[in-house]
């Protein structure tokens, strides 16, 4: 850990390799820091938050709905995003016409556990938008994964931790609640290999495809090609499940399935985040078919099949995907 590398001297310098930068997506990257500051102090201790205020609202709900509006609240009216579009929204929110960002986010994945204590994430992409004027909007949203201009997350667990990438590399913040700021931890992360662990819940395995249960066992060892496998870690919190990967080498899974026929992870407010920064890593994301960034979203809410960690992990994943699913699950046979 470095005491003297802050986030924000960290974005300044990065920003200083940039030839025209404005420091407009310095000063975004600011505010986003900012807001995961601010959630991090209610997302650590929300059962304290429960008993000092009554409330009949479920703990759970009440922080998701903090989370969307301090991170809403602290990008809407500062002229660097011209539309945000949140995962608890329908639409897009059209913030002023200046604004040249593109904001998306999953305000507070794993919510469902908050209950539980289980560590917690934000994920945010940012993309240039296509057109000035009040024209903009879902267009913008609905931007191909390879136009992203930054992306990242908070996760909020036992450090709150700040992981982006600009496109030049990915480095990972540690909050020190102390100072108040996020000191750099991990420089320049590279995804480890070989691979050492894999997240997927078994309990879904009647409602796989062919492919994705055949992979599911050469994960586990069951597959002669590949004896032990790997250590299975499942918390139910993508990022916390993709941080692991992203620190200890492993693939993330969320396949598509008969509850889910495109997948539960969501393309634009999760799913394209994380595959940029795994593919920044040295890593890759797929939908099992084709990398995740490539991928045209054409709703805001869609899902997709989710395979992201080790770049051979996910190879393997579409190749038995291929060998076994001629016909890809929700495709008319
Ligand atoms: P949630 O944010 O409503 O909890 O749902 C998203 C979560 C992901 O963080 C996690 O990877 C996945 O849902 C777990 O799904 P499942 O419980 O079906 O395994
Ligand atoms: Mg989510």
């Amino acid at each position: 850990m470095s005491l003297t590398m802050t986030l924000g001297r960290h974005i300044l310098t990065a920003q200083r390799s940039v030839p025209d930068a404005t420091g407009t997506l310095t000063g975004l990257l600011y505010d986003l820091a900012l807001a995961g500051k601010v959630v991090a102090r209610e997302a650590t201790r929300a059962n304290i938050l429960e008993s000092a205020q009554a409330s009949q609202e479920p703990k759970a709900s009440r922080l998701y709905r903090f989370a969307d509006a301090t991170f809403i609240h602290l990008n809407q009216r500062t002229n660097r995003v011209g539309v945000i579009a949140s995962e608890s929204h329908a639409e897009p929110i059209s913030t002023n016409i200046e604004g040249k960002y593109v904001l998306l986010l999953d305000p507070l994945d794993g919510v469902s556990q908050t209950d539980y204590t289980v560590s917690l994430g934000t994920v945010f992409a940012v993309y240039r938008r296509l057109a000035d004027g009040p024209e903009g909007g879902l267009a913008d949203c609905l931007q191909s994964g390879r136009n992203l201009v930054a992306a990242g997350y908070l996760l909020y667990g036992s450090s709150t931790v700040m992981v982006y990438s600009s496109g030049h590399g990915v480095n990972a913040f540690s909050l020190d609640p102390g100072l108040g700021e996020f000191l750099l931890s991990h420089e320049d992360v590279r995804i480890p290999s070989p691979p050492r662990y894999y997240s997927l819940n078994h309990a879904h395995d009647d409602f796989w495809t062919p492919g994705s249960r055949r992979f599911a066992r050469y994960l586990q060892g069951k597959d002669s090609t590949f004896p032990g496998g790997l250590s299975m870690r499942y918390t139910g919190s993508l990022v916390a499940d993709f941080h692991r990967s992203l620190l200890g080498g492993g693939i993330f899974c969320y396949p598509a399935d008969t509850i889910y026929p495109q997948g539960k992870m969501r393309l634009v407010f999760e799913a394209n985040a994380l595959a940029f920064l795994a593919e920044q890593a040295g890593g890759a994301a797929s939908d099992g078919v084709q990398p995740t960034l490539d991928l045209q979203p054409t709703s805001l809410h869609q899902r997709t099949p989710f395979y992201i960690g080790n770049r051979e992990l996910v190879q393997m994943a579409e190749n038995f995907i291929r060998l076994h699913e001629p016909v890809r699950p929700g495709d008319n046979p």
